[in-house]
């Protein structure tokens, strides 16, 4: 029996290192690296049992092609070479009679690694399909970052270990970033005071010592707010803003003038004395660390928020203190330059480009040519796009020639004209790099893949010798791809790395370069960014102020990812099955009782839920956790059903939480 080194593959900022015991090659148990530097050998409640998941008797082993009715999910089994074939042929047909650009690649994060995430990018530019924006996370939060900060890295997030005041600001880290969760704990042993700013108390509260709660997209509000206090009061660091920020007077008028606490109590909910008190104990912290989760950017006004809270930061002096700071994200992806995978140099010209937040819209809508085949990989949109019904619809078109690369025959897989069977993490190459701390890690395929499961990248393959590519890159396996990448690791952050250690199967911590400081255009923090429409931060509206009375939360489920670890049963039980919580006054207003089949309903749809009437939430919100696959909804749909293709005041982001319902008894 041995144990192997890799990597968790999930859209999870821990990127934790895996020791996998292989027996007569198949995966027996899957545990912690203890020498993993960020991990330290513990996983997730999801991850502990990722052999479940791996060897479960659910996989897709053969190509599939449909024989019954869209959506129906009956399927004969094909060969490989048929069904790469029949797919060529389709591709070819259709570029001839519509051209290219009624291809559609849609993909997403099933996977984190560098080489089978991106791996149809450059089969799909040399096709000259049309490209798809991949904004269904977080992109507003990259703006609202780099509004005030440029290309500054964000800092090492072990700095919260030296931090006496944490701030867990939207970010539900016992489900979402556990390993960052050990680090604020220790902190708190350290001494450290741990607040939670959140819109319902989610488990993660259990780790702060106070959680303040406000209104659904009123965060830039409460941020500007907190500067009002602290200019008012003398509390800003003055001498770290006159040295390292520009604009601080002129943002310090207008929170003087527009945010005070009375006026920033009507927008948050919370009592002007709260936002006076949390304005003193940040002013008072000797290093107050920011972390920014990304519910909060997923609003209409969601850029504009961080970039409230990261002047916030400022404001504080919090970048200039040890074990302060602000944390969105990790910077990781500037090490690396990821050409040699995605090839944008082989797109004949530029195409068409799909956000693909409006995904629904575009399979109903675009022409000239209207997209009239898909491939979707690494994703699931049929549960996780928003307006479900809209993307169902458009997954239903006779005429939507649809290809699916699934391990599983998810809801979008039911849709498919054909169907591949893909490997897990465990069973091919990749290089995997993290958004939420930074080591970088190679990892090689530690058992054989079950059936006849095929790599992305090895697909990608097959179709480009289908279609006729010469490229070389198309002749490249994975190995050769990471060796690519990892050539061009920008001089500045190779220094230091330990390339055999990288070599060898284990995880390297990057080091962010110095260089200067701000990398912005002034070369200092732009509290005022005049290259914006916006030079200075504001409270901007959300889509939903108005309307049916209750805010739609759908916060992520603890024991899942996204649709991901639906395929186990043990997970979605305790994760309490698809449900809605109301607070106690909400459901007897509405004659509901605890467990009951509640319809949540808004103008896009509805979706049916078992209702968990859960005292201490707010009155005026529903909360989902969880994205469900429509198998084991109790109706038709999921959560999805009710959130829009609205997107977010900057970089085309997703607006999830930013929908209204209503809701009635089944
Ligand atoms: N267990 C688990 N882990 C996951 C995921 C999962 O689904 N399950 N998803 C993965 C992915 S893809 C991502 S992007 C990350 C996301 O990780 P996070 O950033 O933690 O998660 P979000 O889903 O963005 O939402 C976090 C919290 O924001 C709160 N929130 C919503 N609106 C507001 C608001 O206006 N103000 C404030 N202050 N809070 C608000 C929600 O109630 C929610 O609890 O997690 C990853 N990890
Ligand atoms: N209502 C609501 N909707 C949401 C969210 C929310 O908070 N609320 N969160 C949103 C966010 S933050 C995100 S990032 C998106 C996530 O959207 P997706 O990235 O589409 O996420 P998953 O649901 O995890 O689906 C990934 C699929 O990829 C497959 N897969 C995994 N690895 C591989 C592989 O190597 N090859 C192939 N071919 N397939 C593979 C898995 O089996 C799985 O079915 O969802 C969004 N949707
Ligand atoms: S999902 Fe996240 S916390 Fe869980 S093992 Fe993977 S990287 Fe670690
Ligand atoms: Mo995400």
């Amino acid at each position: 029996m041995t144990a192997l080194r890799s990597v968790c593959p999930f859209d999870c900022p821990d990127a934790c290192g895996l020791l996998v015991q292989v027996e007569d090659g198949r995966a027996v148990k899957v545990r912690g690296d203890p020498e993993h530097p960020y991990s330290q050998g513990t996983l997730c409640p999801k991850m502990n049992g990722y052999e479940r998941s791996v060897g479960s008797p659910d996989r897709l082993l053969h190509p599939l092609v449909r024989t019954g009715a869209k959506g129906e999910g009956r399927f004969r089994r094909a060969s490989w070479e048929e069904a790469i074939q029949l797919v060529a042929a389709r591709w070819k047909d259709l570029a001839r009679e519509h051209g290219s650009e009624a291809i559609l690649p849609y993909s997403y994060a099933g996977t984190m690694g560098v080489v089978q995430r991106n791996a149809g990018h450059a089969f799909f530019h040399r096709l000259g399909a049309s490209r798809l924006d991949r904004t269904i996370c977080s992109p507003a939060k990259g703006a609202g970052w780099s509004q005030v900060m440029g290309a500054t890295a964000g800092p090492d997030p072990d700095e919260v270990l030296d931090s006496d005041l944490v701030v867990l600001w939207g970010i539900h880290a016992v489900a979402t970033n556990l390993h960052f969760v050990q680090r604020v704990k220790e902190a708190r042993r350290r001494g450290a005071r741990v607040l939670l700013v959140e819109v319902w108390p989610s488990e993660t509260a259990a780790v702060a010592d106070r959680t303040i709660l406000v209104r659904p997209g009123s965060d830039g509000a409460l941020a500007l707010g907190l500067v009002h206090v602290l200019a008012r009061e003398g509390l800003a660091d003055e001498a770290f803003l006159a040295a390292e920020a520009v604009g601080w007077p002129e943002l310090r008028a207008r929170a003087l003038a527009e945010y005070p606490p009375e006026a920033v109590s009507r927008l948050t909910g919370l009592a002007p004395a709260e936002i006076e008190e949390l304005a003193r104990a940040l002013a008072r912290a000797r290093a107050p660390f920011l972390r920014v989760g990304s519910g909060l950017s997923r609003y209409a006004n969601g850029a504009m928020t961080v970039r409230c809270i990261v002047s916030l930061a400022a404001v504080l002096g919090a970048f200039g203190r040890k074990g302060g700071g602000c944390f969105a994200d990790a910077s990781s992806s500037q090490a690396l330059d990821l050409s040699p995978v995605t090839r944008e140099d082989l797109l004949p010209r530029p195409t068409r480009v799909v956000n693909m937040n409006q995904l629904g819209a575009a399979l109903a809508e675009l022409r000239d040519p209207p997209i009239r085949s898909m491939m979707v990989y690494a994703a699931n949109p049929a549960a996780v796009a928003p307006d479900q019904n809209a993307v169902l619809a458009g997954l239903a078109r006779e005429d939507l020639f649809l290809v699916v690369h699934e391990r599983f025959m998810t809801d979008t897989a039911r849709f498919a004209d054909v169907v591949l069977p893909a490997t897990y993490s465990l069973e091919h190459a990749d290089l995997y790099r993290s958004y939420g701390q930074y080591c970088l890690q190679r990892a090689q395929p530690v058992v054989p893949p079950p059936g006849e499961a095929k790599a992305n990248w090895e697909v990608f393959r097959l179709l480009a010798a289908a279609m006729g590519f010469e490229e070389p890159v198309f002749r490249m396996t994975e190995d050769a791809l990471i060796d690519a990448v990892l050539e061009r690791l920008s001089p500045s952050w190779r220094a230091g790395l330990d390339l055999e250690r990288l070599a060898a199967g284990r995880a390297v911590t990057l080091r962010p370069p110095a260089g200067p400081r701000w990398r912005t255009r002034s070369g200092k923090i732009e509290l005022r960014n005049d290259a914006l429409a916006e030079p200075l931060p504001r409270h901007l509206p959300t889509h939903e102020e108005r309307g049916l009375p209750l805010r739609l939360v759908t916060a992520p489920a603890i024991h899942t990812l996204n649709s991901t670890f639906m395929e186990r049963p043990e997970l979605r039980e305790r994760n309490g099955g698809m449900s809605l919580r109301l607070s106690p006054a909400e459901a007897s207003a509405r004659g509901l009782a605890d467990g009951a089949a509640v319809v949540a309903w808004n103008g896009l749809g509805e979706a049916t839920f078992a209702l968990r009437v859960t005292p201490g939430l707010p009155d005026g919100i529903a909360v989902a956790e969880g994205v469900w696959w429509l198998a084991h909804a109790p109706g038709a749909r999921n959560v999805n059903a009710l959130t829009a293709q609205r997107l977010t005041d900057a970089a085309g982001g997703s607006t999830f939480y930013d929908n209204r319902v209503d809701v009635r008894g089944a």
